[in-house]
């Protein structure tokens, strides 16, 4: 019985080690950052209603990222897939739900309607392999944006 507690204590201890590690994880790889996700104002169909959303994807590692096939998912499996675009070490790159052409810091995911819900949602990041890399979920008491650092 006491090697059998052992045990579990030996396996169980490297898990809570990584803890902290993933914790930080945040301020170190590609992470979602700040998210609008309800457009100022009433919401409506205008290109500017719509492009009031959006997402920044921090990259605070030494090393810029190539972005192509990294996806943006929302709760209702609404996916945006970057094409080539490169984020720079320490960069920002904004993720407008409208339409709009893409530039240096902000692409368009090319919507004709929302796709934040505004009381409740959760925007995930995931690699080109199928992996989430990060996830960042909101609920009313949010105030129309999310800081997800
Ligand atoms: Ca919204």
């Amino acid at each position: 019985m006491a090697t059998a507690v052992l045990a579990a204590t030996a396996l169980t201890a490297p898990l809570l080690a990584a803890s902290p590690a993933a914790a930080a994880r945040h301020q170190g790889g590609l992470h979602l950052g700040y998210i609008q996700y309800d457009s100022p104002g009433r919401d409506s169909s205008s290109r500017t209603s719509v492009n009031g959303e959006w997402v920044n994807i921090h990259n605070n590692t030494r090393s810029s990222i190539q972005l192509k096939g990294y996806k943006l998912k929302d709760n209702t499996g609404y996916t945006y897939t970057f094409g080539s675009y490169r984020i720079g070490a320490g960069k920002t790159v904004k993720v407008r739900t409208g339409k709009g052409t893409n530039r240096a810091g902000t692409v368009y995911w090319g919507r004709g309607w929302h796709v934040w819900n505004n009381t409740s949602d959760k925007a995930r990041l995931i690699k080109p392999s199928g992996s989430q890399l990060d996830s960042c979920a909101w609920t009313t008491r949010d105030n129309g944006y999310k800081n997800c650092h």
